[in-house]
C-alpha cells in the first residue's frame, strides 16, 4: 500500500555517517559496550518490577519503602506504591550523608561577571531556611507555589524548597507576560508568588516585580508574594501582601527535615503550550520522576564526580527542572548555571565561561548551535575549550550539518554527542546514545534508554515497517511519566491515549532504520503532503541546512490545487546574497540531496524564524504565513513578536 493510504511518512534522507565513541571513552565510561546497554535494556524489558524495584531501593532514600512497584492499567499509572520519600532530601542529605557535602553543588555566574558557589552543605542550608520561610507563609503540603524567577541559585533553592515541604511547584519562564503568568496562577489556584524585582538580560535591566504586579491584580488565589533582590531595580511592594527575600531569610531556621512524602503526591507542574487552547499543567510524582532523572543522568552524561556539568537550558522548562536541578542534584553533580545571553557581552560568552570554569559536560539546544554557526567560528578559537569531553542536545532534532559542525568546531572530534530526545511529559530523557556505547549517526536520537519501549505506528495502527514513519508511541509505563494534566483528565485522557489506547501517544513521528535506530521526524501536524507523499520538515529542512549558504530552514506545507499542498520553506541565510541566484541554487540542492518531489515551490528568505521563547521553530504560524493567512492560534509562547510582523508584512 502507498504510504499515501497507511499515513506514513516518507522517508527521503540518507544519512550514512557513524561516529563510534573512542576506546579511551568506552574504557572510562560505565556503560563502555553495546552489550552492556544491550544487558540493562533487556533486563528493564523483561522484568520490569525486579529491575526498578531493585533500581529504587538503591538510588533514592526511603522513609517508607513501597510495597508495589507499578501499578498500571492505560493511562493510569502508579511506582513505587507505598513508599515514602524527599526528592529535596535526595538532592541535599543524602550527599552530605554520603561524604560529599563539602562538593560544589552550583557554580554560578550571572550576565554582568558575578559569580558565587554554593556547595551542597550550603545548598541545603539555604534550602531549610526557604522551606521555614514558606512555611512561614502558609504553605503546606498540595499547595502551588508559582515561580518567576532568573537564573539565580535562588530559583534552584526556591524549587528545592517546595519538594522538601510537599508544596508543588509551577515555575514560569521569567519571559512570560503578565497575562500568561496570571493565566498559569489562575488555573493552579496558586497561593504564593516567588519573583525578583528584575533580571539583567543583554546588559539591560527588566522589570519583572512590575510584571508580576499586573499579573497578581488577576490571581486572586495569591495570598503572598516574596521577592528576591536581584537588580536593585525600582519596584513597588504592596504593604501585607509582599515581602523581601532577604528580610524573611534573616530569621529563618536553618532546621527543617524533609517531610516523607508519598511516592505518588504531585511534585510539581510545569505548563506547556498546546498549538490551540490554554497551556496545560504536566503533573509530575515525587518518586518515580526522582528515579527517573536520577538514573538518565546517569546514563546519558556518564556522570563522573570530577565533571563541570553545564546544561545551558532555564529552569523556566523541563530540561532545567530534570537537568540542571533534580537530575545532577540527586546524584551530587557539580552544575554549572548562568543567568545571561550567549551573546553578551559578545557572541563568545559561552566559550569563556566554558574555558574559565573548565567545563566537562556541554548540554544545549540546536537552536543555540546554529546560532553559533551563524556567528562564526572566531568566537570559538579565541578560547580554549578543551576541557569539554562530552556535549549533548535537546529540544528540537539537529540537523546532520549542524551536528558536524558541534562535532570539529566544539567537540574537537573527541566528544561524542549525546542528541537526547524527550519531552515535558516524559519528564526525563527516553531516547539517546549512551556515550561509551552507542556509535552516533548525525541526526538521530539513536536508541531508547532501558525501560523505554517505543512502538510506531501508521493511521490504521499498524506498525510500520523499517524506514518508514509513523506515530511515535510508548508502549509501556516508565517512572518518570507524567501522571496527568492538572485539573483537565479529559484533556490528558484525549491528547495522550485516544488516538491507540493502551499506548501513550508522544505527537512526534519518527522512523527506525535497518539498525534499529530511531530518526524523529518532527510533528504529526507538521508534516507535508505533497503528490500524496507525505514529507517530514527535519529532513527537508536538513537538506537546505547541509547547503553553505543556510544557516537556519523550517519547511511547512501550503494548499496547493494539483498536489494538495505545496513545499514553502523559510530561510535565513549566513551572509551571502539572497535573491534569485541562491533561490535556483538551493532548488538545485535539494534536488540532488533528495529528490525532485521535495524541491521547494516557495523559497522565502528572512532574518529570523518564529521561536518558542525556549528555542523550538513555530511552524505552526509559518503555515498560516505561507497560506497567505493572518497568523492565528496560541502566541504567548512567541519568543520576538517582530520576526512575526516582519513575515506577515512581507506578504503584502
Ligand atoms: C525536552 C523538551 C518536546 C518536543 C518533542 C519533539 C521535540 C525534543 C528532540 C526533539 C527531535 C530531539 N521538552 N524534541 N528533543 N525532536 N530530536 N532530540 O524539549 O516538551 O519542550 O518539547 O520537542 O518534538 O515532542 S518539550
Amino acid at each position: 500500500m502507498a504510504d499515501s493510504e497507511t499515513g506514513q511518512i516518507d522517508n527521503v534522507m540518507q544519512e550514512d555517517r557513524l561516529f563510534p565513541p573512542s576506546e579511551q571513552f568506552c574504557q572510562n565510561a560505565a556503560i563502555g559496550s553495546m552489550d552492556d546497554y544491550q544487558a540493562l535494556y533487556d533486563a528493564a524489558k523483561n522484568d520490569p518490577d525486579k529491575f526498578w524495584g531493585e533500581t529504587a531501593r538503591e538510588e533514592l532514600h526511603w522513609f517508607e519503602p513501597f510495597d508495589t512497584v507499578c501499578n498500571h492499567d492505560g493511562s493510569h499509572v502508579e511506582w513505587f506504591v507505598g513508599g515514602k520519600t524527599n526528592i529535596s532530601y535526595n538532592c541535599l542529605d543524602a550527599n552530605i550523608a554520603a561524604g560529599n557535602g563539602d562538593r560544589l553543588a552550583i557554580i554560578w555566574e550571572g550576565e554582568p561577571g558575578d559569580t558565587r558557589t554554593l556547595t551542597y552543605k550550603q545548598l541545603l542550608t539555604e534550602v531549610c531556611k526557604f522551606s521555614n520561610v514558606l512555611t512561614g507563609q502558609g504553605v503546606g503540603v498540595g499547595d502551588v507555589v508559582s515561580i518567576y524567577m532568573p537564573m539565580t541559585p535562588e530559583l534552584a533553592i526556591a524549587m528545592l524548597a517546595c519538594t522538601r515541604i510537599g508544596a508543588i511547584h509551577s515555575v514560569i519562564f521569567a519571559g512570560f507576560s503578565a497575562e500568561a503568568i496570571a493565566d498559569r496562577n489562575n488555573d493552579a489556584s496558586a497561593k504564593v508568588q516567588i519573583t525578583s524585582d528584575g533580571l539583567f538580560r543583554r546588559g539591560k535591566t527588566l522589570p519583572l516585580k512590575d510584571t508580576v504586579n499586573a499579573a497578581l491584580e488577576k490571581s486572586p488565589t495569591v495570598e503572598c508574594c516574596i521577592v528576591l533582590q536581584r537588580a536593585k531595580n525600582d519596584c513597588a511592594m504592596q504593604a501585607g501582601r509582599d515581602y523581601w527575600w532577604h528580610e524573611l531569610m534573616e530569621d529563618a531556621s536553618a532546621d527543617c527535615p524533609a517531610l516523607p512524602l508519598d511516592s505518588e503526591a504531585t511534585s510539581f507542574i510545569l505548563y506547556t503550550s498546546g498549538s490551540t487552547g490554554k497551556p496545560k499543567g504536566i503533573r509530575h510524582t515525587t518518586a518515580g520522576y526522582n528515579l527517573w532523572t536520577k538514573k538518565t543522568f546517569q546514563w546519558v552524561f556518564d556522570w563522573k564526580p570530577e565533571d563541570i556539568y553545564w546544561c545551558t537550558a532555564d529552569c523556566g522548562w523541563i530540561t532545567g527542572h530534570s537537568y540542571i536541578v533534580y537530575g545532577p542534584m540527586s546524584n551530587g553533580a557539580t552544575c554549572l548555571m548562568y543567568e545571561g545571553a550567549p551573546n553578551h557581552p559578545a557572541p563568545d560568552r559561552f566559550w569563556d565561561v566554558v574555558q574559565r570554569h573548565k567545563v566537562t559536560i556541554l548540554y544545549t539546544a540546536p537552536t543555540a548551535i546554529r546560532a553559533f554557526v551563524k556567528w562564526g567560528d572566531e568566537h570559538i578559537d579565541k578560547h580554549d575549550i578543551s576541557s569539554l569531553r562530552l556535549l549533548g542536545t535537546v529540544g528540537e532534532g539537529i540537523n546532520p550539518d549542524t551536528w558536524i559542525w558541534y562535532h570539529e568546531k566544539i567537540g574537537g572530534e573527541k566528544c561524542p554527542i549525546v542528541d537526547t530526545w524527550w519531552q515535558t511529559e516524559t519528564g526525563g530523557i527516553m531516547m539517546s546514545p549512551l556515550p561509551g556505547a552507542t556509535a552516533t549517526k548525525p541526526g538521530s536520537c539513536t536508541l531508547p534508554l532501558p525501560g523505554v519501549v517505543p512502538v510506531i505506528v501508521d493511521e490504521g495502527l499498524h506498525p510500520v515497517e523499517t524506514n518508514h514513519g509513523g506515530m511515535l508511541c510508548m508502549a509501556q509505563p516508565w517512572p518518570g511519566m507524567l501522571r496527568g494534566i492538572w485539573g483537565d483528565e479529559k484533556r490528558f485522557q484525549e491528547q495522550y491515549w485516544s488516538t491507540f489506547p493502551g499506548n501513550y501517544l508522544t505527537g512526534d513521528n519518527a522512523r527506525v532504520d535497518d539498525d534499529g535506530y530511531y530518526w524523529i521526524m518532527g510533528r504529526i501536524d507538521d508534516v507535508i503532503n505533497v503528490s500524496g507523499h507525505r514529507l517530514s520538515t527535519i529532513e527537508v529542512e536538513s537538506a537546505l541546512v547541509s547547503h553553505d549558504k543556510v544557516a537556519e530552514c523550517a519547511a511547512v506545507g501550503r494548499p496547493h490545487d494539483l498536489k494538495g499542498q505545496a513545499i514553502c520553506v523559510f530561510v535565513t541565510v549566513k551572509d551571502a546574497q539572497a535573491g534569485e541566484a541562491l533561490r535556483d541554487e538551493l532548488r538545485l540542492h535539494v534536488r540532488k540531496e533528495i529528490g525532485a518531489l521535495a524541491v521547494p515551490d516557495d523559497i522565502r528568505f528572512t532574518d529570523g524564524l518564529p521561536k518558542t521563547r525556549s528555542g523550538k521553530i513555530m511552524r505552526r504560524l509559518l503555515r498560516d504565513i505561507a497560506a497567505g493567512r493572518q497568523a492565528a492560534g496560541d502566541v504567548s509562547t512567541l519568543e520576538d513578536f517582530s520576526v512575526l510582523a516582519k513575515l506577515s508584512e512581507d506578504q503584502e
